[in-house]
């Protein structure tokens, strides 16, 4: 059986409990993270010396960071679906795990920080201001990708697609309360590309809030 440790309202556990979800993997999840602890014990960062979460542990191969578990866990179940079967739609789908790693969490991170994490008088507007321009420009970038295209890594439902929905769905929020300005991604209201993940959708909609 497939162990998760992480707390179901972390980003990055969601994207692997939406990943199992779509690939019908069943798995144990141990809370771990912020006010569960468990994630700064000997025995924890055995297994992740980060001493973050999301970890797994499948029949012993302990695995962390996110996109190589979403890789791993599509690799074994996902072949010619969420993990596409050519090359090149592979690689298709792959380009975006990468591009959410490399380019749009760079600029989300200290929006997300100074405006979830840090009390209003210490926020520091002027490079949340400088990120959210950045980010602006990351959006549009996934915006015209999608115009041309029904999912990230093409017509079908990919493991490219489980980063991004969400944090699209984030930054509405955000365009809603007046902070941040992304452009009209159809990646932010695709309940299609949602797919069977009730759980997740489930955790977003009630306001259990992705923290990092
Ligand atoms: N690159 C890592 C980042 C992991 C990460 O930053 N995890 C956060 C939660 S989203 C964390 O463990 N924060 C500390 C905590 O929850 O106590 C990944 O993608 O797995």
């Amino acid at each position: 059986m497939l162990k998760i440790w992480g707390r179901k309202n972390s980003i990055n556990v969601q994207k692997v409990l939406w990943c199992c979800a779509e690939l019908n993997i069943e798995y144990e999840r141990i809370d771990a993270g912020m006010q569960f602890g468990v994630n700064n014990t000997p025995e924890y960062l055995a297994m992740n010396p980060n001493g973050l979460v999301p970890t797994i542990n499948h029949d012993g191969f302990v695995l962390w960071e996110s996109h190589a578990i979403l890789r791993y866990l599509c690799g074994i179940s996902g072949l010619g679906t969420l993990w596409p079967g050519t090359p090149r739609a592979f690689a298709n789908a792959d380009r975006w795990l990468e591009w959410y790693n490399t380019t749009l969490w760079i600029n989300l991170r200290p929006v997300f920080w100074n405006l979830v994490r840090v009390a209003p008088e210490k926020r520091d507007m002027p490079l949340v201001d400088e990120s959210v321009k950045k980010l602006n420009a990351n959006w549009q970038i996934a915006d015209a990708h999608l115009s041309g295209s029904r999912y990230f890594g093409g017509e079908n439902f990919t493991m490219g697609d489980i980063p991004l929905v969400q944090p699209a769905g984030g930054a509405r929020t955000a365009r809603e309360s007046g902070s941040l300005v992304p452009r009209d991604l159809r990646a932010a209201g695709i309940p299609e590309a949602l797919h069977g993940a009730a759980d997740i959708i489930a955790c977003l909609a009630t306001g259990e809030q992705a923290d990092r």
